[in-house]
This record gives C-alpha cells, structure tokens and sequence, in this order.
C-alpha cells in the first residue's frame, strides 16, 4: 500500500500524526501526499496546516519547487480557511524565489491594509526571504507610511540594509533610550514588579520565619514555581508518606517577603520556593523548585525512575523546564503582560521562543503519555503548573495570542494531570488569586482544604 493509501485510511488525528511523522522523513510519495493534502479543500484543517508545516521547513527537490510555489499561490488566494491561508503565507519563504506569481501574490498581501495582521506579519517575514535585495528594501521603504507595519519595515531597513535610523520616518521604532556608559539604580523602573526588582542581593529586613509542627516546612506562594513543590508533596502524601507532611507558609512576594533575613537564610536567592527539612538532626535547607524536587522525590523514592536511561529522561525534561521557564516567564509573560510599554521587538522575540517551546513539548507527547516515557514524575509536575497553565488559557491570558490550541499533545497531557485530585489540591496552597475557594493561603493540614480556603475565611 502506498502511504497515499495509508493515509487516507486514519481517522484526524491519525493523518496529523503520520504528516508529523514523516516531516524529515525521505519517503516515497511523501510530495505527493503533502501536495494532495494541501490542495484538497475538503481535507481535515489540522491536517493541511501540518502538511504546510512540512513545506515551510523542508529541503524541498529542486524540480518540485517550482510548482509547490504556485500551489501555494493558488492557497493563499483562495482559500476560505484562515489557518491554512496563514501556513501558505508562512511556507512561501520556502519557494517565493522560484516562483513570479506566488512573489507578486506575498508583496501584495503584505501591503493590503485590509488583510489579516497575522498573514501580513507572515508576509512580510516570506519577503525578507527575496534573493532580490533592491526588489525587497523597495517593497519594505514602500511599507514605512503603513500604520501597522511601518515600524517593523523601518527596523528591517535599519537591520538589513544599513539605513541610518534617522533616515527611516518612524520615531517609536528609534532607541528611546541611549545606554550611559555605567547602569545605575534609579528607581523606580515601572511596570508590575517596580517595589520589588533590585540589584542587589541579601536582606532588606530583620524577619524570622515561622516554623510549624510537621517535618517540612515550605516558604512560597502559589506562582507556577511555587505549584511544583506543593503538587509533588500532595502527591507524596496521597502515596501513602506521611513523612511528607508539611507546613506551607505564604511568602508574598510583592510586598518583598523573600527579602527578610530568616528567607534569605534558607534561599541566599531571595525566590520562592525554599524548604526547610527539619526531620534529620540538623534542618537542610533546599532551594531552587528543581533541587526541590529532586530532594523529595530522592528522599521519598517516588516520582523519579530508577532505571539509568528513564530517569536520565526524566531529569533532562526536569532541566529542560528550569532552563526555558524564564524565557515563558521572564520573557514573554514579562513584556506581553506585565512591563509598563508593550515593545513589539521583545514580545516578538519570546512568543517565537515559547512557541518553539510548546512545540518541543508537544512534539514529545506525541511520542509518549508523560515526558519521561509511560512514568508520570516529577518532570511532568515542574513542567505542568507553566506550559500546563499557558495552554489551559491561565497563565498571561495569552491562550488566544499564542494558538494554544495548536498543542493538542501539550492539551491532552495537562488534562490527564488535572484529573489526578493531589494535582488540583497541590494548586491550591499559597494561592493568592483566582477563585476564593482555591485559595488555600496557608496548609498546615490536610483537612485544611476543606476548611480554610478564603471562601470559607472570608465569605462574601
Ligand atoms: N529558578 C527558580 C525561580 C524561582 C522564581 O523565579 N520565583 C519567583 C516566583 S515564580 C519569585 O520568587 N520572584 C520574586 C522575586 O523575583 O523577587 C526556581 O525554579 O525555583
């Protein structure tokens, strides 16, 4: 049978997958298939976007490229579903040199006022793919009046073809601010986290912490650092460990708590969240959520593997995440959402990154049921609370802005984690917004969740 045939005998999810499957794969008939995907109209959306997918990034066959440039061509002009118009635009950096109709079809779509944002950035991005330098600086200097892209065509001028910024008639597209020579504190800085972002390490203020009656003592709040921890130690307990009993107190980091001397004794880093284990004869402190995690799983023996490769697996993913979560976090969630100006450069930059992101996490879950293999461990519990949260639509609120319903494998895997009921307890503790009645503030017990959400503490 040819794959044509094996193709046309899946179901949706089925045809998404084996697309996927053979998108670095050299075999026959895959242009056949991916041509007759993306013409057929009445095809499974998904499953068009993932064969455009497959032309965006190919090294396609030189006799081929000409006639997938007009396939393409022909898409993006008529077409009545708007992802797979927007894939086309985004596949014709592949071909827009090989092919005159769909390179006139891209200059025009990038200047048509009345277009899609969208597809217009995506244009403009297959434009800066012309081997014709002058063809491209006239397309992008005839953009600089445009009201939506002008900004970006004159930092692409700048960028690309050595124009002097002042030459460019776009004054937010100029640095505002010139670096002086030495960077100095002056505060305050603006934006969300102004009282709290300081250059300087250590205490501010004289604060004890408070200790309370089970081994572990937890200092945090309810932010995705802070789930990770909680969620493992609900986990732990729900397996029967009652040495994981814990107290969780609420350290509010934007009045500056993780500033007091007794937090900076357990974390020198002043971030949520630090443990203390005072079980042993001398307490241990342990900060870092992935140190954190390791320590219980190690202390606990569960969630981690103990056959070499997984757990290898599993603590590659656990990295993975303390690596890339600042570029979520600190980058995109950071400028997209918090800083006082949106500045088009940085939340371009880290919504690429994110996405890229998701789409290595969605691409190993389509592989496997969790990120280390058939195991749920504490990879899954560090990488849940951030990509979990963003493609259930809580984190930023920028569900919508990133297509995170682009993530199927990412959407199915977080749901299969928010069934497990230590999963939803473990995003209560230290909560501080949402819902009142999933707010446990402090636990220090497990009737607590029962008892002592904010809805219960201060009904309306
Ligand atoms: N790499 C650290 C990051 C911890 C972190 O960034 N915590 C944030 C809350 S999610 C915090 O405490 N911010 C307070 C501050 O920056 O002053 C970890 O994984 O534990």
């Amino acid at each position: 049978m040819s794959i044509i045939d094996d193709y046309k005998n899946l179901d949706d999810d089925g045809k998404c997958e084996l697309l996927r499957d053979i998108e670095f794969e050299d075999v026959p008939e895959k242009w056949q298939l991916v041509r007759w995907v993306v013409a057929d109209a009445d095809e499974y959306d998904l499953a068009r976007v993932q064969a455009l997918k497959i032309l965006e990034i190919a090294n396609i066959p030189e006799d081929q490229q000409e006639s997938f440039g007009a396939l393409l061509a022909t898409t993006i002009a008529t077409d009545q579903d708007y992802d797979v118009k927007n894939y086309a635009v985004m596949a014709s950096s592949n071909f827009i040199n090989d092919n005159t109709i769909l390179k006139e079809l891209i200059v025009t779509v990038v200047a048509d006022p009345n277009e899609d944002i969208d597809i217009r950035h995506n244009a403009l991005s297959a434009v800066m793919a012309l081997w014709d330098l002058p063809h491209r600086k006239a397309v992008l200097e005839g953009l600089l009046p445009d009201e939506k892209l002008g900004k970006h065509a004159a930092r692409l001028l700048v960028e690309h073809h050595g124009r002097a910024p002042e030459d460019v008639e776009s004054r937010s597209v100029m640095p505002a601010y010139t670096p002086p020579k030495v960077w100095t504190w002056i505060k305050p800085n603006g934006g969300e986290f102004e009282s709290i972002n300081r250059p300087i390490a250590g205490a501010t203020h004289e604060k004890a912490l408070p200790v309370g009656r089970h081994p572990l003592q937890l200092y945090s709040q309810g932010t995705p650092n802070g789930q990770k921890v909680t969620i493992l130690l609900e986990e732990l307990l729900a397996l029967g460990h009652a040495g994981a009993e814990y107290d969780a107190w609420l350290i509010r980091i934007k009045d500056g708590a993780q500033f007091g001397s007794g937090f900076v004794e357990v974390n020198p880093n002043s971030k949520i969240p630090a443990l203390l284990d005072r079980s042993g004869p001398q307490p241990t402190r342990v900060f870092e959520s992935g140190a954190i995690l390791t320590y219980l799983a190690e202390k606990f023996g569960a969630f981690l593997p103990t056959q070499p490769h997984l757990r290898a697996e599993c603590f590659s993913w656990l990295f993975w995440q303390v690596g890339s979560a600042p570029y979520l976090g600190g980058g995109f969630g950071h400028f997209y959402a918090y800083a006082p100006e949106k500045f088009e450069y940085a939340i371009d930059r880290f919504a690429m990154e994110t996405k890229r992101q998701l789409d290595v996490l969605d691409r190993r879950l389509a592989q496997s049921a969790y990120l280390a293999g058939d195991e749920y461990t504490i990879a899954d519990i560090a990488v849940f609370p951030w990509y979990g949260g963003l493609v259930k639509g809580w984190l930023y609120s920028a569900a919508e802005f990133l297509s995170v319903h682009e993530y199927k494998n990412v959407l199915r895997w977080a749901d299969t984690l928010l069934a497990r009921p230590a999963v939803v307890r473990g995003r209560m503790v230290n909560r501080t917004s949402g819902d009142p009645a999933s707010q446990l503030l402090e636990r220090h017990d497990a009737s607590d969740f029962q008892t002592r959400t904010q809805d219960k503490l201060e009904p309306r």
